[in-house]
Formats: structure tokens, sequence, C-alpha cells
């Protein structure tokens, strides 16, 4: 059997799983590290812990050929990858815009941890999207732990793929890549040249790191767009949607679909990331994110508007159904969903059931099937799964998300 090169992963959820998957079927050799043991567990079983299409069959085959092992501690490798998440800190915030500070603690965590495994000619490869200057901030991490970094090769290539379609988008997505000199974007770009079917870009490491701030804050304000214009159109009494297919009929416009808020851990993080830093110049970026965070409180207030409505018309106090809690359409994450946000708010002081296909259990809401959910008194769409096309019209439907049309 030939030598395969060795990759050591840490991460593995929805950007480090597929791409360890991914890389094992294409012959690498794989360690996956993760701070979780039933993850281990469960990725060494080769099943997964996360919904993405196709990813069962790339793990189950990675895991049953050998080529990618899980476990909780990294190992020795030709190239180290960083895939872990990059929150926010609970407890601090920027005093110049009152917003969120970036936490890059697990990606501090993460480099420490490989630090003592790295040997001469190693590439250590940061994926996690990350505030400008991330990058040789890590090169300084591995120095003060010892490691000879003019030995070693460090860049940051931002995982750019669009969850529900992670395992096309991994191979056929152009790759923005930025080493902390020209020898290491060299190296890092000819190591992505090995499995990414779209062109390889090279570049230095802040902009790299800015280039994917950039893409996600392109898409807030597009939707903040959008998102203002359905609060408009509410009040004028006119279909956002309509208006929107019709304005699009323009060859130079290309509005965006309004929807209850913007939620995952990209769209509605990545741009706070730039304002932090921007000592209050990011003006339109930030107006963005506030934009499709006060959606989320609109739908709230509109909510409790057609409750009143009913109960005025009934006599009694309705049961809402909130149809949808994950971030977007037919997928189970509920990372800084709007609509998971907007069934939570309702249920403080409001009968809420919740209707989620893609998840079977939730902590604070009560979930019930769809057919269960078309029951209710009034129908709240907040996202577009697949299940909940079809459904019947009527006046105590709300629709958030485009799933009927006409209302
Ligand atoms: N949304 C709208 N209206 C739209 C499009 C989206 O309200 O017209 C909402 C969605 O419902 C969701 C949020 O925006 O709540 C984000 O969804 P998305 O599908 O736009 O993006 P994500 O967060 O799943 O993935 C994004 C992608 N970035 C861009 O398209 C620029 C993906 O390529 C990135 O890799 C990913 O962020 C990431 O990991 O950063």
């Amino acid at each position: 059997m030939k030598n395969k090169r060795k990759i050591c992963i840490m991460g593995m959820g929805y950007i480090g799983l597929p791409t360890a998957a991914l890389l094992a079927n294409r012959d690498y050799q794989v360690h996956g590290v993760d701070i979780h043991q039933h993850v281990i567990d469960t990725i060494n079983r080769g099943e997964i812990h996360i919904v993405e299409p196709e990813l069962d069959t790339y793990v189950s085959a990675a895991v049953q050929s050998g080529s990618l092992v899980a476990n909780i501690e990294p190992s020795e490798a030709d190239i180290f990858m960083i895939a872990v998440p990059t929150p926010f800190h609970a407890d601090k915030i920027n005093e110049i815009t009152n917003s969120p500070i970036p936490n890059v603690d697990y990606i501090v965590d993460a480099t420490k941890n490989i630090a003592s495994y790295i040997k001469p000619g190693n590439l250590v490869l940061l994926e996690s999207t990350s505030p400008v200057g991330t990058t040789d901030m890590m090169a300084s991490v591995l120095k003060k732990e010892g490691v000879d970094i003019d030995s070693i090769f460090i860049a940051h290539s931002p995982e750019r793929v669009l969850p529900g379609h992670i395992m096309r988008e991994l191979i056929e997505n152009d790759r923005v890549v930025g080493g902390v000199n020209d020898e290491s974007t060299k190296k890092a770009a000819e190591f992505y040249q090995t499995f990414v079917e779209g062109e390889v870009l090279e570049t230095t490491a802040k902009t790299a790191e800015m280039a994917k701030l950039t893409e996600n804050s392109f898409r807030d304000v597009n939707i903040a767009f959008a998102n203002e214009l359905s609060i408009l159109c509410d009040d004028m009494d006119i279909d956002v949607r309509e208006l929107i297919s019709l304005a699009n009929r323009h060859p130079r416009v290309d509005v965006l679909n309004p929807g209850c808020g913007v939620g995952g851990h990209c769209i509605s993080v990545d741009p706070w990331f730039i304002v932090d830093s921007a000592n209050g110049k990011a003006k339109m970026v930030e107006q963005a994110r506030r934009t499709n965070d006060y959606k989320a409180d609109w739908v709230v207030e509109k909510i409790k508007n057609k409750a009143l409505q009913f109960e005025k018309d009934n006599g009694r106090v309705p049961v809402i159904a909130c149809m949808g809690l994950a971030f977007k359409p037919n997928i189970d994450d509920l990372r800084e969903s709007p609509a998971a946000y907007i069934a939570n708010e309702l249920s403080k002081d409001m009968k809420v059931v919740a209707i989620e296909p893609n998840i079977s259990t939730h902590t604070t809401l009560d979930l019930v099937s769809v057919d269960e959910g078309k029951k209710a008194d009034i129908c709240v769409y907040l996202v577009a799964h697949r299940e909940f096309v079809d459904i019947k019209q009527g006046k105590y439907i709300l629709d958030f998300a485009g799933v009927v049309k006409n209302v």
C-alpha cells in the first residue's frame, strides 16, 4: 500500500467532518479530533451527528476502509487543519459599537493542542471564519508554544460551503488561500488543488480572512434590504414577494428573499467581526445586522397582533403553530435561528406548538407533527421546509417564509 499523506483535523463539526470524510475518500489518512466523546464515538461507528446530504455515505465508507479515525487527542501528521467554531464572548460587549466581540478561544486552544505534534515541513491550516489577523495570531501562539514557525507553513483558507450542499461545494467552489508568507500560500494552494475542482486563488492571510467576512456581509446586507422592503410593504398592503419578483425582472436587479430574520452560525455572526474591528466605520454592515435581527422581533409582534384578533373573534386564546425552527429550509441546524427565537419568545406568554420535521426533541418547545400543527388556531410559517408545501390558506395564517402563495 502506498504511503498516504496524513492530515489531522481539529473540530468534527459542520466543516471539519465533511472535509475529513471527503479527504479520507481521496487518498488521505485522516485523524479527526473533537472535544466531545460522543462525537468521536459516533464517527468511529461510521455514523454522523449532523444532518447533511451524502455525508453519511462518505463517513461510513471512510471509517470502514480505515482511512478516517476520530480521537479526542491530535496525532502527528503532514497537515493540520483547524475547523473549530468562532462564537462571541458571552460576557463582553464592544462599547464603541455596542456589538458582540468575537471569541477565538477555540482556535487558540486547538492551536496549543497541536503544537507538540508539529514537525518541520508541516502545513498548518486555519479554515474557521476568523477576524482579520487571526492567522498571524495563530502563528504567534505556535511560536510561544515552542514551534519553529520558520520551518513550517501556515495559511488560512476560509470554508465557504453552503449547508445542505457541502459535499458538492467542497469540491466545486473556488477557494481563497492566504499564507503568512508566500511559501505558505504556495504549499496550502498545492494541498487544496489535490481535491478542489474550482480555482484555487492565492492571496495573503489577512485578505483571505477579510474575503470570507466580505462574502457573508454582502449577503447579510442584501437580505436586510429584502427584510426592510417586507416591513415597508406590510404598511403599504403590498405583497412583497410579488413586488420582488417584478423588480427582479429588471436585467440588473436581484433582490433576495425576505424571511423571519437571518440565522445560522455564519451570516448572522461574521459581519459583527468586521463591525468589532472597524471603530464605528462599518455603518452599512452594522445596520444590516440590526435590521435582520429586528425582523425577528417585528415577526413576534405581528403574531401577537394576530393572536389578539383571534381572541377577539373567538372569545378564547389561540394555539399558535410555529412551522419550522431551523435557521433555513430542510436542515436540522437551530444555531442562531430566528424561527427558534420567535417560537421561544411567543411561548413565554402564549400557547405555542412547534413543528420541525428535521429534529425529534427540543428542550423548551412542545414539538408536534406537521398534521397536528395544521390543526392549530393560528399557523405561522417561519421556515419553508419541503414538508410544508401545498398548505391550505386561511384567515389565521401568517407566512413569513414564502410557503403559502397569495395569502
Ligand atoms: N436568507 C434569507 N433570504 C435569502 C437567503 C437567505 O432570509 O434570500 C436567510 C436564511 O433563511 C438563513 C440565513 O439567511 O437564516 C443564512 O442562510 P444562507 O443560505 O444565505 O447561508 P448559510 O448561513 O447557510 O451559509 C453561508 C454561505 N455564504 C454565502 O452565501 C455568502 C456559505 O457559502 C458559507 O460557507 C457559510 O455562510 C459559512 O459557513 O460562512
